[in-house]
C-alpha cells in the first residue's frame, strides 16, 4: 500500500497494519439531541449526552492514537442520529458513494459529509427509491458485500452494483436479520477474518473469510473497529475480546455505553480511509 506517511505501520504478524496504512478518519461529534435518535431493536432509555460526548472523545483519541488523521465535523443538534457517519458514505480507492439512508430522519446527515469527502474522492450518489446505509456496506478488497436490512433496499443494492462495476467491484447481497446493519453482524479484524454473530447474518454469503464467531453471551459484540494495529472492541464484551486475542490479534478495549443506547456500534462513529 503507498501511504503519504511511513514509520509507525510497518506490518505485523496478524496484524491489520498490512491493509489500513495511514488514514484520515472522518467523525463529528455527538448531538444535543442524540437523545431521540432512531431505535429499531433496542428500547428507548435515558441517555447522558454529556458522557456520551466524553465517550466520543475518547474514540477520537483512539482513533489519533493509531495513526489516523481525524477531521471532527461540528455537532449537528438538530439531527440526533449525526455522530454515525458511517451510515451517510461509501468511500473507496476510487471513488465515494453518497448513501441515502433508510431513515427519513437521517437524510440530511449526508450533505456536510459529502462537503468533507469531495476534496478526496469524486463524488456520485444512491438515488429515491434507493436507500442505502452505510453500516450495510463491508467492502473486502474488490468485493463488497452489501446487507439487505431495513435500511437498505434492492434498488440501493442494485445502484451500488453498477456504480461501482466500471472499477471492477463485485457486489454481494448478504441477508440479515435481527440486527440493525451488516456491520452489527460481521466486521473485518484481520485481513482474511471476520467477527461475526452467525445468528445476524447468512454466514454462507461470506464464503472465502475466516469466520471468527462473537462469544455466545455477547451477541452484539460482531461490531469491532480495525485500526492501525489494533481491533478495538466495546469494553462491554470481554468473552469476545479474549477470543479476538487468543486469535493473535491486537486488542483494544472502548467504552462506548451511551453510545451503544443510541445503537450505534465502533465502526459507526467514523469513515476511515486512506488519504
Ligand atoms: C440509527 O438507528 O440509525 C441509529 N440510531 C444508529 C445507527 C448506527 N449506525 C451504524 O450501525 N452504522
Amino acid at each position: 500500500m503507498g501511504g503519504g506517511r511511513s514509520g509507525n505501520h510497518r506490518a505485523s504478524a496478524g496484524g491489520v497494519a498490512e491493509w489500513l496504512a495511514m488514514q484520515v478518519a472522518i467523525s463529528r461529534a455527538v448531538s444535543a439531541a442524540m437523545g431521540k435518535c432512531e431505535l429499531t431493536h433496542l428500547e428507548r432509555v435515558p441517555l447522558d449526552v454529556v458522557r456520551a460526548r466524553q465517550q466520543h472523545a475518547a474514540y477520537q483519541e483512539c482513533l489519533r492514537q493509531h495513526g489516523c488523521r481525524v477531521l471532527s465535523l461540528p455537532a449537528e443538534d438538530a439531527l440526533p442520529d449525526s455522530v454515525f457517519v458511517e451510515d451517510a458514505a461509501v468511500v473507496l480507492e476510487e471513488l465515494a458513494v453518497m448513501a441515502r439512508p433508510g431513515a427519513k430522519s437521517r437524510r440530511a446527515e449526508t450533505g456536510s459529509v459529502a462537503s468533507a469527502l469531495e476534496r478526496y474522492r469524486p463524488l456520485t450518489s444512491i438515488r429515491a427509491p434507493g436507500t442505502l446505509d452505510g453500516g450495510d456496506v463491508l467492502a473486502l478488497g474488490k468485493t463488497v458485500f452489501v446487507g439487505q436490512s431495513r435500511r437498505t433496499n434492492a434498488a440501493g443494492i442494485e445502484q451500488l452494483t453498477k456504480l461501482l462495476r466500471p472499477y471492477g467491484y463485485e457486489v454481494k447481497t448478504a441477508p440479515v436479520e435481527r440486527c440493525l446493519h451488516l456491520k452489527s453482524a460481521a466486521t473485518r479484524v484481520a485481513k482474511d477474518a471476520l467477527l461475526v454473530n452467525p445468528a445476524w447474518v447468512e454466514t454462507s454469503a461470506l464464503a472465502g473469510f475466516e469466520l471468527i464467531a462473537v462469544h455466545p453471551d455477547e451477541p452484539g459484540a460482531a461490531n469491532a473497529l480495525p485500526v492501525g494495529k489494533a481491533v478495538v472492541v466495546p469494553a462491554a464484551y470481554p468473552r469476545t475480546a479474549d477470543i479476538l486475542r487468543q486469535r493473535g490479534l491486537a486488542v483494544e478495549t472502548l467504552d462506548v455505553s451511551e453510545i451503544a443506547k443510541a445503537e450505534g456500534g465502533l465502526t459507526c462513529c467514523s469513515i476511515i480511509f486512506q488519504e
